[in-house]
């Protein structure tokens, strides 16, 4: 592929030991010693092979120093991209870094767009779409759990599983296709509706529970977006700061005293909350306080999980219950009812929060060992209690995306055996089943959708 040879800052755009230049395409090594000199003057750039690491200086065109560096060559297809790429590890200061990129481009190079280095890799055939999307997840992950998620789905966990679903359809279309062509050759074995069946049933029953476990995967990698509400000075803002283990939210026995939406993310076991503290929900007169109970308001119709938190000391009042109403008004959606202050006794009765919400936990948040019990309720709610990094996991909507599409068509193809379809009928399901599966792993997909992924990107990647 005759692509243009681009470059950037592959570090992140912060002062650090040591940033580093990257630059890909078929002119790499050609553009590279225009800028960068080896001390070891015998050495060329153009004759070194690949993995080799040069001591050296960058210069500019006037040939006057700009830094010390070291020039790592990587040949074509042994590289990140599958290009020949050159990297030049620099002293990793932002004007130093920003004049190296400036030098390189002089040199020949194209400023590199956002993803433009995996972009290539996945057009090189080095990686394909969903493990390029993990890439994305790594430099991401909050956590442990996120990590190792996202490096075995880079290594290739869920390619493999959703190959092992194509390869059955795959596998049937070109039976059936044989079959259209030479109707006479029955293959009994291979088209043999009550095998399809148990086939067809089996690969959905695989996507299924890869669409059961995204919502967890989605809670450990990209985090549940969460808001506290409840009526003023039932205990939020104390709630707020033990999950997250700080005082961050201002916490007094006024009440009114949180008019702001206090956002922050906070890491339970293995759950990522991102979370918002929220105003009391009540009728104010205070305009600042109305304004921020609007703004709750929002939170609490958005968000998709909600912990409405009530105080256990005092029956409930009318805010409470036109809260449970609220919270229980939007569907699919996952809550938890908050039974507070547990330490000045109980007057509120789980049962008569449980019809609202998803589940009922009663704590005080004064008390540190509440921590433990939201973080057992959370992980069991969430479903990331008994998680496998190692399993295949969907990475994001566009992943879902084409597994519900898929799961569609072959519900179809189900069906359609079932109700004796024709073999014709048949095949046009199995295609639609097809398509959306090569679109997951991008084994084909339309350039739009590369584009779609790569710009979500950060430049340098
Ligand atoms: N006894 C007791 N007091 C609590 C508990 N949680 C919060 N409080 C007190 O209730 C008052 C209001 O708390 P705050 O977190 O500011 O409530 P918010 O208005 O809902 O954010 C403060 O005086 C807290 O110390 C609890 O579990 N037990
Ligand atoms: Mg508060």
């Amino acid at each position: 592929m005759a692509e243009r040879t681009v470059a950037a800052i592959a570090t992140p755009n912060a002062a650090g030991g040591i940033g580093i230049v990257r630059i890909s395409g078929g002119d790499a090594l050609s553009v590279a010693s225009k800028v960068f000199v080896p001390a070891k003057r015998a050495l060329t750039l153009a004759d070194v092979p690949g993995y080799t690491a040069l001591f050296g200086t960058v210069i500019e065109a006037t040939g006057e120093s700009v830094d010390q560096a070291i020039c790592l060559v990587f040949r074509a297809p042994a590289s990140y991209t599958g290009e020949d790429v050159v990297e030049l590890q620099c002293h990793g200061g932002m004007y130093l870094m920003q004049k190296v990129l400036r030098l390189v481009i002089a040199a020949g190079a194209e400023p590199a767009g956002p993803g433009e280095f995996t972009k290539r890799a996945f057009l090189n055939g080095k990686l394909d779409l969903s493990e390029a999307e993990s890439v994305m997840n790594m430099i991401s992950a909050h956590g442990e759990q996120a990590a190792n998620a996202a490096y075995h789905a880079l290594e290739g966990s869920l390619s493999r599983e959703i190959r092992s679903v194509s390869d059955v359809f795959i596998a049937a279309a070109a039976h059936m296709a044989a079959w259209a062509d030479y109707p006479d050759e029955i293959y009994e074995e291979e088209l043999d509706y009550d095998v399809l069946l148990t086939n067809f049933r089996e690969a959905y029953d695989k996507l299924d529970a890869l669409t059961k476990k995204f919502d967890a995967g989605q809670a450990i990698t990209e985090g549940v977006e969460t808001a506290i509400v409840g009526r003023p000075n039932v205990g939020k803002s104390t709630l707020m700061n033990r999950l997250l283990q700080r005082e961050r939210s201002i916490v007094t026995s006024i009440a009114g005293t949180t008019r702001d939406v206090v956002e922050e993310t906070a890491r339970i076991g293995n759950v990522v909350l991102r979370l918002a503290d929220t105003a009391g929900l009540h009728e104010s007169e205070d305009v600042v306080e109305s304004i921020g109970i609007q703004m709750a308001e929002e939170k609490l119709e958005h968000a998709d999980l909600v912990l409405a938190v009530f105080d256990g000391s005092a029956p409930l009042d009318d805010a409470d219950r036109a809260l449970l109403q609220k919270v229980s008004s939007v569907e699919n959606r996952k809550s938890i009812a908050i039974i507070n202050k547990s330490d000045l006794g109980n007057v509120v009765s789980e049962e008569e929060l449980s019809p609202f919400v998803s589940a009922v936990i009663t704590l005080s948040a004064k008390d540190p060992d509440c921590y433990e019990q939201m973080r057992m309720l959370l992980e069991e709610l969430l479903g990331t209690a008994d998680f496998d990094p190692s399993a295949a996991m969907l990475a994001n909507e566009r992943q879902l995306d084409c597994v519900h599409r898929a799961m569609a068509a072959i519900k179809e193809a189900i069906d359609g055996i079932q109700l004796g379809l024709t073999m014709d009928a048949l095949s046009v399901c199995v295609d639609d089943a097809i398509a959306p599966l090569l679109e997951l792993t991008g084994e084909s997909v339309s350039d739009t959708i590369i584009e779609q992924v790569f710009a979500t990107f950060c430049v340098g990647k």
